[in-house]
């Protein structure tokens, strides 16, 4: 399944994206992390993205009442699922590809230390599926203080569709939140917010205290990215009780003004069913 990109130190930049990628975490590649907050990576060729559609497809058939959790939005067309959480017990594929080998690699050659799995979520954002507002990952996880997360993208993501934008240099602390846990707007306007375009195969790594924040797909296209986050594992293997936690912090499936909450903290835009 793992994607053929061979070794070596020289990042690449892809047509029509303007940052470079990185083959692996090269000694660049994690310096480039540890200078701006955020790397590319190449993760998948084009067989093994093939693959991976195909295990996404199966995961998005999946019903409604397993151990999984699948998260629906509203959109102009009906209802459309926005994301599956909890995942990799299930699917083999999924969890080798996220829980062992490169990935994992990767992530402790970020942290500086070897990393385990935290938990993994797939966002579909659908043809007029919602965004994100600006916040960071820190506040929502809970047992750890080292994390890195990463966006996989299964499909190409771009401006149109609703791909990410980061802030460079900007993760050295928790920034003054608004009463959704997000980033107070005032903030907001002061930051410097750069547009990352992902091709599918490849990762976008960002840490947990790296501003982000997404737009609508306003495109005919779904974009559809695999989210898993990793811990420092000397902090545990904490998994099963981030899902606990979760669903224990979960008052009901309604969210606020008839949102969608499907986090810890309300950044999800998604209308609820
Ligand atoms: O998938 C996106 O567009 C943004 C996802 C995100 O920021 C999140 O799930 O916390």
């Amino acid at each position: 399944m793992r994607g053929s990109v061979g070794p070596g130190a020289c990042a690449r930049s892809l047509p029509g994206v303007g940052q470079p990628v990185f083959s692996h975490a090269t000694t660049d590649a994690v310096e480039f992390y540890r200078r701006h907050g955020w790397v590319l990576t190449a993760t998948l060729d084009a067989a093994a993205c093939a693959a991976l559609r195909d295990w996404v497809d199966a995961v998005m058939a999946w019903p409604d009442d397993g151990e999984w959790l699948h998260y629906r939005e509203m959109t102009d067309d009906g209802p459309r699922l926005c994301r599956t959480e909890n995942f990799v017990p299930f699917h083999t594929g999924l969890r080798e590809l996220l829980a062992t080998g490169a990935m994992v690699e990767t992530a402790g050659a970020l942290l500086g230390e070897p990393a385990v799995l935290y938990k993994e979520k797939i966002n579909y954002k659908a043809v007029g599926g919602a965004g994100y507002a600006p916040h960071q990952d820190a506040p929502a996880y809970r047992f750890v203080e080292s994390h890195v997360s990463c966006m996989v993208a299964i499909d190409d993501a771009d401006a149109e569709n609703g791909c990410l934008e980061v802030v460079s240099d900007a993760f050295d602390t928790v920034l003054p939140m608004d009463d959704e846990g997000c980033i107070r707007a005032d903030v907001m306007d002061t930051l410097d917010w750069e547009t990352v375009e992902v091709r599918a195969g490849t990762t976008l790594w960002f840490h947990s205290r790296t501003p982000h924040r997404s737009g609508p797909n306003r495109s005919d296209r779904d974009r559809r990215a695999l989210y898993p986050t990793y811990n420092a594992r000397r902090e545990g293997d904490l998994r099963a009780a981030y899902y606990q936690q979760k669903l224990a912090e979960f008052t009901d499936a309604g969210g606020v003004d008839g949102r969608v909450q499907v986090s810890l903290i309300n950044d999800f835009q998604g209308r609820s069913v």
